[in-house]
């Protein structure tokens, strides 16, 4: 299998993909053309991460030759497949969806493939049983969240200092995918040791305000808990500040892990109020130019082009603070 590595540097943050031949048939193909129509609708703006990830689409709209057509469906998946259907409509060249949902973003898919729209997952995909990457959309262009999550629960039992764990887990949005996958690969890691608890799970929509509303609740019920693992940055903040006005010390008798790499993860880790993120770049304006570069060259694009994740800790996150998001 032909293998070849791009390292990307978008805003000053750098993330390596690794990029494999494979195939793709019966799908539809991309004209070359000096402009494409581009279609970005965003699945919400309520964070860091999902400002940095349009903005990379839009600045790389500039160098790329794309008229890129984005909008934002303020966090409703129902929003999001009206915002595709209308640019179908508008005749987009190619669509990069990062699918709020898994299973609600099929239909969109599959219409866009019968309107003869090349489609791209990015950052998130979609129920893998119902469609299927070479088949209803060419490729998922993302990381691997199962091994985000273990990597996360691997730090944290390398690092805890007491003796038994007793975690609280904030999901990200149910039904998504980094939120499914999160959930198993740091699960099941933490299954495998008798002195580690997962004593509450639920879900934080991966917003701050909300992640310290779950986090205030929990906390009543589960008062001596002693690890939170949140499924992204955003949520962990916010836990951070509902730990905090309970007179807990984050970072002291908390210890508090996530993933995502933002700029105020990366302070806290500085501040000594979480112990580490793993990251999940939101750069994917410069991947996606390469790889619809490469497919309307008629080159056969991998399913999964997996981007790889850097992880931040004490030991680097003063190196990164600056260029992070
Ligand atoms: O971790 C989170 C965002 O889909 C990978 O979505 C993305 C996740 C990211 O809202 O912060």
């Amino acid at each position: 299998m032909q293998v070849h590595w791009v390292r990307l540097f978008a805003a000053g943050v750098a993330a390596t993909f690794v990029v494999t031949g494979a195939m793709a048939q019966d799908l539809p193909s991309l004209d070359k053309k000096d402009r494409y129509k581009v279609g970005f609708p965003q699945m919400e703006s309520n964070n860091p991460w999902r400002i940095a990830e349009t903005e990379s689409f839009k600045k790389t709209a500039e160098t790329c030759n794309w008229d890129l057509i984005t909008t934002d469906a303020a966090g409703s998946a129902a929003k999001q497949v009206a915002d595709v259907d209308s640019m179908i409509a508008q005749g987009i060249d190619i669509l990069f969806l990062p699918p709020r949902e898994e299973k609600p973003l099929i239909p969109a898919v599959m219409r866009a493939r019968s309107a003869g729209i090349p489609t791209f997952l990015v950052d998130r995909s979609v129920d893998p049983n119902v469609a299927k990457a070479g088949e209803h959309y060419v490729a998922f262009l993302g990381s691997d969240f199962v091994d985000q999550g273990r990597r996360v629960a691997e730090w944290t039992l390398e690092n805890f200092e007491g003796d038994n764990g007793i975690i609280v887990e904030l999901e990200g949005t149910t039904g998504s995918s980094p939120a499914n996958d999160r959930k198993k690969g740091f699960d099941d890691a933490m299954a495998q040791h008798d002195n580690m608890k997962i004593v509450a799970s639920q879900s934080g929509d991966f917003a701050r305000d909300q992640g310290r509303q779950v986090m205030e609740t929990l906390l009543q019920a589960h008062p001596d808990v002693n690890i939170v693992y949140a499924h992204n940055d955003e949520m962990a903040i916010g836990a951070i500040q509902a730990l905090e006005l309970a007179g807990r010390k984050p970072g002291e008798d908390v210890l508090v892990v996530s993933i995502d790499g933002t700029r105020d993860a990366l302070q806290a880790i500085i501040d000594g109020k979480m112990g580490v993120t793993v990251e999940s770049s939101p750069f994917f304006g410069p991947l996606a130019c390469e790889v619809m570069g490469r497919y309307a060259n008629g080159e056969k694009i991998e399913p999964w082009v997996k981007v790889e994740d850097r992880i931040f800790t004490a030991d680097n996150a003063a190196d990164h603070v600056d260029e992070a998001y």
